[in-house]
């Protein structure tokens, strides 16, 4: 699994003395060379700030920047890279929860570049002007690392061998997840499970969000709502479901509290400018916040996850880590007296308005400059200075110390906020999105661009989190998040439920199909995504990384699921088919709602207008390349795979490498895996198939291949290969 990778065409350029964010790998070497030196951009420096400019070339494309909102091409967009706890997810917001500065331009000239520095930077790619890409840094130290190749694809190859190898998640981390803020107790956690076994639709996991905490304490466990929980959480997974709580970075102050007393006993948390622990709101009320810059307050804070992997718990959602802050406590005293004196008069006009901006106490700017963090080296740095990086060390010291409380297994890991380099530790979810059609079209773009930043294990608020889902959008939804790896269904407090039986019959029935699909992909998916983080590309590609016309440059709502498939998702209300284009080669358009359905049919490369009904998702079959499907399982570990589905489109010659490993281990790692090589030829005979076996030190247990080929005509070929 592990490779030898060479920078090829990377170059950092070094402004001043930055900050050493850890986002590149500690042991790759690069060259440095001054700033000044950088080609391509004019970089102006005045005041302590820095500004960046390259003129864009008409039809350059301008990609990257990760977890963002907006066109998979972000020309016509200003961005922001401050984390930002902010809902909901309107058109013109410039940043989130997440900061990705790689981006890469593609057209005249092509290049990419990663700039690395931990607080906020602004963007401005042909918004102000229409052909410049201008960058603003408030700061003189930064590293830039130039990727100076051309081919979008090998940029992302560079980056990622600067930034490190994907995070592989546990194999059961590939089937669908079911949550909902909140499941509060055991019972209702329980009546879920449940009723996804009754109904015999799939699920592998089930989220817990904060209520099953004590006061919203981080850290604890309300009894009374999870009675002798070890043995819950074993029962679950007895019968194929994991739960994943939630965790806050908040910790509560509350002498006596545990976390607290130890943090406050070791001088753990962020500093205010009297040099006191720094005090503002979260969920728990009033709190501090664990200074996890340091080393040792990492490691502190990631050892307490083994209270809850003691208990036999082995994936967690790190939450409001940006961080969220509601209010601090001088703010919300300011707050309160203005309003009481509007409000204490007689006769409010005008200065109504003024309640609603004062109320606005939510992640204030202000707030994050009001404290300091030290890092390993002693020194003091203001938090705003750094921001970017809470998320980060959070869930990277989370990640070093889950390794060590679970030996030999994978841990499952989600973030909210993130940072470039986070990718090699955890998995990221997108936020608290809206129940709204833009938004899943939003999704289709920021799986595409979280792929380019190597978070390939990512995915959105299936349905939607914010706002009310209807039974078509679900179902349009899941369609999609069937083909994200993180596949998770969840909402907010109060709204309707969204489970897959929460609708209607007809729903339900189209529901359970689509995770039937999704689960019968799985050998495939694996397959693809574990090569795609061995040779480190996206897992999820637009068309213009395979194919070169002058469509595939444009089209941003189809993608590459992997090297066989491409998906051509429906996002548009009462649709009942969209356009696609189809590049190059011939496709085998597969519209499936079944995993059992096989309407195939040959189509050459042009655009079309292809129908979709309400419960059929268009797929594409790449010409001379196969897939494989298995029988759908009620969860990923239910039972081994035995018997394979091999479909292809064979014209001339196709090849597939099938791979397994035990899913849970890191035995991949020193190559403990299996491969199966399919390959089809097409003879004046007919379609003929051969496989290689190559085990090591894990053994398949597939005993059967049965293969089903279609040719140019359309003709089906079907044979079986005993194992
Ligand atoms: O302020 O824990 O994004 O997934 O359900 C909201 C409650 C806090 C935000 C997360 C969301 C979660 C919610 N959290």
């Amino acid at each position: 699994m592990m490779q030898h990778r060479a920078l090829l065409h990377t170059i950092c350029y070094r402004s001043g003395a930055p900050f050493q964010t850890n986002a590149v790998l500690p042991e790759i070497t690069v060259d440095i060379r001054p700033a000044a030196a950088l080609p391509y951009f004019t970089i102006t420096q005045t005041d302590g700030k820095t500004a960046l400019r390259y003129e864009l070339a008409r039809h350059d494309r301008v990609y990257g920047l990760g977890e963002q909102l907006g066109g998979l091409n972000k020309r016509g967009k200003m961005y922001r890279t401050y984390n930002t706890d902010i809902s909901p997810h309107q058109p013109h917001i410039e940043t989130l929860y997440g900061s990705h500065p790689f981006l890469f331009i593609t057209g005249e000239r092509g290049f990419g570049f990663f700039l690395d520095y931990p607080s906020e930077m602004m963007f401005d790619i042909s918004h102000t002007h229409k052909d410049i890409l201008e960058i603003t840094i408030p700061s003189q130290d930064f590293d830039l690392y130039l990727f100076d190749v051309s081919e979008p694809k090998q940029i992302v190859r560079e980056y990622l061998t600067l930034t490190g190898s994907p995070y592989i998640p546990p194999k059961w981390a590939f089937g669908y997840q079911q949550c909902r803020y909140s499941y509060p107790d055991a019972e209702t956690v329980q009546a879920i499970a449940t009723k996804f076994r009754e109904l015999d639709i799939p699920c592998d996991a089930i989220g817990m969000d904060i209520d099953y905490m004590v006061n919203y304490k981080v850290f604890t466990l309300d009894d009374d709502k999870f009675p002798k929980f070890a043995e819950f959480v074993a029962q679950m997974k007895t019968n194929g479901f994991r739960l994943v709580p939630i965790l806050d970075a908040g910790v509560k102050v509350e002498p006596g509290y545990a976390i607290y007393d130890e943090g406050k006993a070791n001088d753990y948390f962020c500093k205010d400018e009297q040099g006191e622990d720094f005090v503002a709101a979260v969920w728990p009320g009033l709190c501090h916040f664990p200074d996890f810059l340091r080393e040792e307050v990492r490691a502190w804070w990631g050892k307490q996850y083994r209270f809850f992997t003691d208990q036999g718990i082995e994936g967690f959602w790190n939450d409001m880590n940006e961080p969220a802050i509601f209010y601090v406590p001088e703010k919300m005293k300011q707050a309160r007296e203005k309003i009481y004196a509007i409000l204490s008069k007689d006769d409010i006009g005008r200065e109504l308005t003024e309640v609603g901006d004062t109320m606005e106490l939510f992640n204030r700017r202000e707030y994050f400059k009001a404290f300091s963090q030290r890092a390993d080296d002693g020194r003091v740095v203001n938090h705003d200075a750094v921001h970017n990086l809470y998320a980060f060390d959070m869930t990277r010291g989370t990640a070093e110390q889950l390794k060590l409380a679970m030996p030999g297994t994978r841990y499952f890991l989600l973030s909210r906020g993130s940072y470039a380099g986070l990718h090699r530790f955890s998995g990221i979810w997108t936020g608290d999105n809206s129940s709204w059609w833009e938004h899943l079209e939003v999704n289709i773009h920021m799986l595409i661009s979280l792929n380019f930043a190597g978070f390939f294990y990512t995915g959105a608020d299936t349905g939607g989190f914010g706002a009310e889902v209807s039974p078509e959008l679900m179902i349009r939804w899941m369609q999609l998040g069937m083909f994200s790896p993180l596949f998770r269904n969840h909402t907010w407090y109060g709204s309707r439920q969204q489970e897959p039986w929460s609708f209607d019959p007809e729903t339900t029935a189209i529901l359970r199909d689509v995770l039937r699909l999704r689960y019968a992909m799985i050998p495939y998916a694996y397959s693809e995504y574990m090569r795609a983080v061995r040779e480190l590309r996206p897992f999820i590609a637009p068309l213009f990384f395979e194919f070169s016309g002058e469509r595939s440059q444009q089209v941003e709502d189809q993608f590459l699921y992997g090297e066989s498939l491409m998906i051509a998702p429906v996002y548009t209300p009462n649709a009942r088919g969209r356009f696609v284009h189809l590049p190059e080669s011939r496709w085998l358009r597969w519209n499936a709602s079944r995993c059992e359905d096989r309407a195939m049919t040959v189509m050459q490369p042009d655009d079309y207008y292809v129908s979709a009904d309400i419960h059929e998702v268009p797929m594409f079959l790449r010409e001379n390349r196969l897939c494989v499907l298995a029988e759908p399982m009620s969860h990923v570990h239910e039972q081994p795979i035995r018997k394979l589905t091999v479909l292809g489109f064979v014209t001339n010659a196709a090849e597939f490498v099938y791979y397994e490993d035990d899913g849970a281990s890191y035995g991949y790692r020193d190559g403990q895996c299996a491969e199966l090589t399919i390959r089809a030829r097409k003879t004046a005979a007919g379609i003929e198939v051969s496989c290689e076996k190559c085990e090591h030190g894990y053994a398949l247990q597939i005993s059967e291949l049965a293969c089903e080929f279609y040719d140019e005509h359309g003709k089906q070929f079907r044979s079986s290969v005993t194992l």
